[in-house]
């Protein structure tokens, strides 16, 4: 199972998120500090929301295995610049919430997630759990681990270290 770390701005539904993919009923609990627990980060909306304390989120990116930009649909503007994911060293996907929002406007926050740079895009009701089970099969894979000499070879040819080897490139 990858360790998915959850950012996005206070009310996306990231603890929501982490409480439909846990199987559980919803109930809000505001997120006051990040909640590491087996498969997630869930980290608090306001520090996406401040620059000061957005730093804090990268440290405790470097933690997980996948780093999840959380945006509701019906979110008003964007918090996440455009290539936000070449200083994130690890695979970046867009989860969309509130897709049964009468508000949403789901391709323009897909449009965010694709300028930031992910590279998956899920759409979820946390209500209902439409589009978590599609989530959890990207999920359940384990990251394919490496080591730091594979890590340099794969960034000696332009490749992130998760990405796969080309066809015809020896491994080391
Ligand atoms: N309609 C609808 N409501 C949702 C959905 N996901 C979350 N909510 C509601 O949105 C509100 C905020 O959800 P949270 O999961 O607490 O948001 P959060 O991103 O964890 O917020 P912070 O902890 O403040 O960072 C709650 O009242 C949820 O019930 C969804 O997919 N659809
Ligand atoms: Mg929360």
């Amino acid at each position: 199972m990858k360790k998915l770390f959850l950012m996005g701005r206070s009310e996306a539904g990231k603890t929501s998120l982490v409480q439909a993919l846990k199987g559980e009923e919803l109930h809000y609990v505001k997120t006051q500090y990040t909640n590491m627990e087996e498969d997630t980060i869930d980290t608090p909306g306001e520090y996406a929301e401040s620059k000061r304390f957005s730093v804090g989120l990268a440290c405790f990116s470097f933690e997980a295995d996948v780093v999840a930009i959380v945006q509701a649909a019906d979110e008003p503007y964007n918090l996440f610049s455009p290539c936000l994911r070449t200083f994130i060293l690890r695979p970046l996907i867009g989860i969309i919430t509130k897709t049964d929002s009468p508000y949403a406007n789901i391709p323009m926050v897909r449009q965010w997630m694709v300028d930031a740079g992910c590279e998956r895009i899920f759409l979820v009701n946390n209500v209902n759990r439409e589009g978590v089970e599609e989530l959890m099969e990207y999920l359940k894979e384990d990251l394919e681990p490496v080591t730091l000499e594979q890590a340099k070879y794969r960034q000696s040819l332009g490749l992130n270290e998760w990405d796969p080897l080309p066809a015809g490139t020896g491994n080391i």
